[in-house]
């Protein structure tokens, strides 16, 4: 793919204000439930909101402004804003509580925020303990100097601060499951170098695409997805939060999207309910985050004839880079490096492990891992080689296979096991919902391989059920691989990203 982009850029003219001069003005470009903005309001909406951060809130470009919403057309408005007045966004998880927020203030050297009033209070507690926080203002039902009532008395046009290339204007923070929360710095041209890559050459996206999906903006997976993929072509998409996958099926039959991203989870779920609903809409799902077990893919495919794009992705790469669309999908394989982008497994040593040799992940391409401050950036950068936490093997044609986070392989008796590996021949028995696999310590083998089950409603949680399950993985795959001890419960603790957290049932945590 052609990634060269000119020396000074400003991404948000390149998404929104080009898009409006070449033929796209007219078009929807953010849907939510009852309201449309086409790109011409969306580009009235960014240009006021940037005079306010420029004119009213006094910012200038390189401060850092926090942004904190659920997915609505005023968040990604605010996120277009930040980056047109040249500042640096740093979105962040909705559910995240002043603790969290507070790291995350000190760690970026937050100057503002802008904020839904309805998450002002977490917001609040957190600039009680991180005064660096300057100026906050809310929008939605926000009240008096509320950002709306400041935008009225801007005119709707903006001249944008001209950056460069490679200004910083995004801080993705990682969901930090496993210590302090890293942040990823991203430039303007990375936010296009994502566009130009994965969803040109594996969606192959065009103008009559309409986008739907549950990741929320202030994950990389949802601002690439539902925000920068649409615009970078002249497409739709709809942003609504807090989706279920009943309420996710609703929308997809009323909105008639014709791609969605979303975890595989979410598919598990969604794939019983597909005869209740018209979603023939969709021409393409996609699903990240985690990896997609074969058992997803098939019983999604059964019940609803929709290709299923698999993609790793990861908030330090930005988006996804290893990926496999229609009849080079080879089931139960993430697929090949997406164009642009390389890939390869190391052994212990740190050399490329040839076929059939279990190694880390690495990958080089025109994004990848800049931490802000942060003594771990050797750890996981050398040489440009962005070394992930994932265990991966890559077969004779060239096909990436995952097989678990590296913290999570399980050892037992002497045998590496992938829990995943576990999981996926768990799933593709009728009465499991959902599982995860991990170790737990045992005396005589170090290890033994645990599986907690959520069974389908109105399944018996007995010692038959569990007799069975182990007999099941026996004679699916190696029969060491059996999960000696089985926990039935009624739910698994999922991230806001649907990412299973397997450390808290290693921990006890829940
Ligand atoms: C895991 C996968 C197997 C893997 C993300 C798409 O998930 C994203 O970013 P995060 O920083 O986590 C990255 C880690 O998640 N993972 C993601 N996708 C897959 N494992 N198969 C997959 N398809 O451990 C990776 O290292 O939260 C995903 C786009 C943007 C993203 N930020």
């Amino acid at each position: 793919p052609e990634l060269q982009y000119p020396q000074r850029l400003n991404c948000a003219i390149e998404l929104l204000d080009k898009m409006v001069t070449s033929g796209s003005a007219g078009k929807p470009a953010l849907i939510h439930r009852s309201m449309s903005w086409t790109y011409a309001e969306l580009l009235d909406k960014v240009n006021r909101i940037a005079a306010v951060l420029r004119e009213d809130m006094h910012l200038v470009p390189g401060n850092r402004v926090l942004l904190r919403g659920a997915n609505h057309p005023m968040l990604a408005a605010a996120i277009l804003a930040v980056w047109k007045a040249g500042c640096i966004a740093v979105p962040t998880m909705p559910l995240l509580r002043a603790p969290e927020l507070s790291v995350i203030i000190d760690k970026a050297q937050i100057n503002a925020a802008l904020c839904a009033a309805c998450l002002k209070d977490e917001l609040e507690l957190a600039r009680e303990q991180s005064p660096v926080l300057g100026q906050v203002v809310y929008y939605q039902d926000a009240g008096h100097d509320s950002l709306e009532q400041l935008m009225q008395s801007k005119s709707g046009s903006f001249e944008a601060t001209d950056t460069c290339a490679e200004d910083v204007c995004l801080i993705a923070f990682t969901s930090g499951t496993t210590g302090k929360p890293k942040g990823a710095m991203h430039f303007h041209r990375d936010i296009l170098a994502v566009c130009d890559t994965f969803p040109r050459s594996i969606l192959q996206s065009r103008p009559e695409d309409v986008f739907i999906g549950t990741p929320p903006l202030a994950f990389t997976f949802g601002l690439g997805g539902l925000l920068l993929f649409p615009l970078r072509v002249g497409a739709s998409t709809v942003l609504l939060e807090k989706l279920t996958p009943e309420t996710l099926m609703q929308a997809i039959e009323e909105f008639r999207p014709t791609v969605c991203f979303t975890a595989p989870t979410f598919y598990r779920q969604m794939a019983p309910l597909a005869s209740r609903h018209d979603i023939s809409s969709l021409k393409k799902t996609v699903s990240a985050g985690e990896a997609l077990p074969v058992a997803t893919r098939e019983s999604w495919q059964r019940a609803t004839d929709i290709a299923m794009v698999d993609g790793i992705g990861s908030t330090e790469m930005l988006h996804i880079f290893i990926s496999a669309s229609g009849n080079t999908i080879r089931p139960g394989a993430t697929g090949k490096p997406v164009p642009g982008y390389r890939a390869c497994v190391l052994d212990e040593d740190g050399n490329p492990a040839g076929p059939g040799v279990v190694g880390r992940l690495a990958v080089k391409g025109p994004t990848g891992c800049r931490y802000l401050s942060d003594p771990r950036q050797a750890d996981y950068v050398y040489d440009g080689w962005n070394l992930t936490g994932d265990a991966y093997e890559i077969d004779a044609d060239g096909y990436f296979w995952y097989r678990a986070r590296t913290d999570d392989m399980i050892i037992s008796a002497g045998y590496n096991i992938a829990g995943p590996e576990v999981e996926d021949a768990l799933l593709k028995h009728p009465a499991v919902a959902e599982c995860a696999v991990i170790g737990v310590p045992d005396e005589e083998r170090g290890q033994i391989v645990k599986a907690f089950v959520v069974l389908k409603q109105g399944i018996a949680s007995d010692d038959e059920m569990t007799k069975q399950l182990q007999a099941f993985v026996k004679q699916s795959i190696a029969p060491y691989k059996y999960p000696r001890a089985v926990e039935y419960r009624t739910s698994l603790p999922r991230t806001e990203t649907g990412k299973l957290q397997r450390f808290k049932l290693r921990q006890g945590i829940v």
